[in-house]
């Protein structure tokens, strides 16, 4: 066999905190062999030891400067599972309002700023006919965002003084002229207009979280038994005022977003039909945005929770006691098999890499663990949440995904979902469910406070107690594991979407998402790993979340053990 060749991309850029990509190419250039790495280490599950319980959602919330609010909720739910609180039904809604502003904003941000220059090449944009494109953008929108002519050409003139200039700024480094790239000029000239509209859109976006969650990033309102923001939800003009920010989002999503993307699915047939950045058979999702009180599992959910198995078709319910974290690749301490994270210590065991720089491939090589459902590495997110709702059979989810089959001008075959278009198509797909629903929980919270029930806060009665609260975040299935003892913090322990995602191997040498879907995958040119970048960039990794626990230098870490 020939030899195979070596490459790193680390950093991985566009991206939050530091994520390093090894692969193995054969004389093909195609990935034969695929690593996943963290060399970023943090703490925030041992700052939470002995800390007052009212105080874990504001210091979890900490773990990321991206989806800040997920962990803001998922711990101060926490807490309440663990006391056994039931917060009232306002709460409930108030805050799935602020998760709904979180998922918008993150999903425009990623497909734009973070992923958008994996599909789209900027300087062929400048090429572009602006009349021609104005026609283009027609095809996948009747009613296209911010695409007339004049735009068009504004935004080239704005972009070539860049290029003149030699300051690309945001465009730096990118593999312009690629051969991977396969839009037109025009629809080049479409993203990166909506590149640029995308920037004030997400501000609206942060801006609407700050009408119930006080500000952004980082809000503010929840307190452990409902939220603080009563001034607002009796108050029309701040509902108005939240509404108009989210409309004008959905907007976006609907003339900009969807149609960008049957456009990318269109032009990028052959990655979707041949399952480029297709990974792990397995997809897990806790559930997100109750529509009733039920307490997990049972209640209702916008995204039904469950696990599904691409081969059997089957979906099953999810027990969380099946979650086990395995650090045998990780640079932890631990048994072999994991640890339920409700009995997981976090133990660095700092090994280093190879003397040539790599990655210990015999060894450990991640900060990141390695969390495992019933053994199986799960991929979680977006694509995830569709595939369950539709296994499902839930009829909005169903008729989303079947809309937008339809919606591509070449058509979208169901299997083309597996893949990393189909990934990237499941996040737009989602962002406009989401949207769709924000009328109608505005609706129910001003019914509510019309009826004179305005309670936004159930005091917890206990100070003791143990518990968790599984729940998606944008990137997927996120759990918190605490235990209360008279009031303060006895264990803590966080497992997060990106942590499933770019996990490493295991300790039977399955590996994690991110490595699995990189095998096969086919570099255009050999020194340019655009398509790498495209399928790890699909899955929106968060390092900061995955490891939640930073060694700047890269040396020895102290050691600290939790329980
Ligand atoms: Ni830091 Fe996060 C989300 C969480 S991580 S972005 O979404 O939880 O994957
Ligand atoms: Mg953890």
């Amino acid at each position: 066999m020939a030899q195979l060749k070596r490459f790193t991309i680390d950093p991985i850029t566009r991206i939050e905190g530091h994520l390093r990509i090894e692969v193995d190419l054969d004389s093909n250039n195609v990935v034969k062999d695929a690593y996943s790495s963290s060399g970023m280490f943090r703490g925030i599950e041992l700052i939470m030891q002995d800390r007052d319980f009212h105080d874990v959602g504001l210091f979890a919330q900490r773990i990321c400067g991206v989806c800040t609010y997920t962990h803001y909720r998922v711990g101060t739910e926490a807490v309440e599972a663990a006391l056994g609180v039931q917060i009232p039904t306002n709460a409930r809604i108030v805050r799935n309002l602020l998760h709904a502003s979180l998922f918008l904003h993150d999903h425009v941000v990623h497909f734009y700023q973070l992923h958008g220059m994996d599909w789209f090449d900027v300087v062929a944009a400048l090429s572009a006919d602006p009349e021609k494109a104005a026609a283009v953008a027609l095809k996948y929108s009747p009613t296209p965002y911010n695409a007339g002519a004049g735009t068009f050409r504004a935004v080239q003139e704005r972009v070539s003084a860049l290029v003149a200039s030699g300051e690309l700024g945001p465009f730096a480094n990118g593999y312009w002229g690629n051969p991977s790239y396969k839009l037109t000029p025009e629809q080049d000239l479409i993203m990166l207009s909506h590149y640029l509209d995308a920037l004030a859109v997400q501000r609206t976006l942060a801006q609407a979280m700050a009408v119930f969650g006080g500000k952004n990033p980082h809000p503010q309102s929840l307190v452990v038994g409902g939220v603080t923001s009563i001034m607002d939800i009796v108050d029309p003009s701040r509902v108005a005022e939240f509404l108009g920010k989210m409309q004008s989002g959905a907007q976006f999503i609907q003339n900009a977003y969807l149609p960008d993307i049957r456009m990318i699915a269109d032009a990028y047939i052959q990655e979707a039909k041949s399952g480029e950045g297709y990974g792990v058979p397995d997809f897990m999702s806790y559930g997100a945005f109750p529509i009733d009180n039920i307490p997990w599992p049972k209640g209702a959910m916008l995204f039904p929770s469950g696990v599904f198995n691409r081969n059997t078709g089957m979906v099953t319910d999810l027990n969380a006691d099946q979650i086990k974290e395995d650090v045998t690749r990780a640079w932890y301490q631990g048994p072999n098999e994991g640890v339920y994270p409700g009995e997981e210590s976090t133990i660095p065991d700092y090994t280093g890499y190879e003397a040539d720089g790599a990655l210990n491939r015999s060894g450990k090589y991640s900060w990141i663990k390695a969390p495992r459902y019933q053994g199986l590495p799960m991929e979680t997110g977006p694509l995830a949440r569709l595939l369950i709702g539709r296994a499902r059979k839930d009829p909005l989810i169903e008729k989303a995904m079947t809309d937008f089959e339809r919606s591509v001008p070449r058509g979208f075959s169901p299997d083309e979902w597996y893949s990393t278009v189909g990934r990237t198509a499941a996040r737009a797909v989602e962002a406009d469910i989401i949207a769709s629903q924000v009328g109608a929980w505005v609706d129910e919270l001003a019914a509510n406070v019309g009826q004179g029930q305005t309670q936004t806060y159930t005091a917890p009665s206990n100070t003791s107690g143990e518990g968790f609260r599984l729940l998606d975040a944008p990137r997927g299935a996120l759990g918190h594991w605490i235990r209360i003892e008279n009031g303060r913090v006895t264990h803590y322990q966080a497992v997060v979407p990106s942590t499933w995602n770019a996990s490493p191997r295991d300790h039977k040498g399955q590996m994690g998402p991110y490595e699995a879907s990189l095998i096969n995958t086919r570099l255009a040119v050999a020194n340019q790993p655009l398509e790498v970048l495209r399928t790890v960039h699909s899955f929106d990794p968060c390092i900061g979340c995955a490891v939640h626990i930073v060694d700047s230098k890269g040396a020895e870490v102290a050691r600290f053990q939790v329980d």
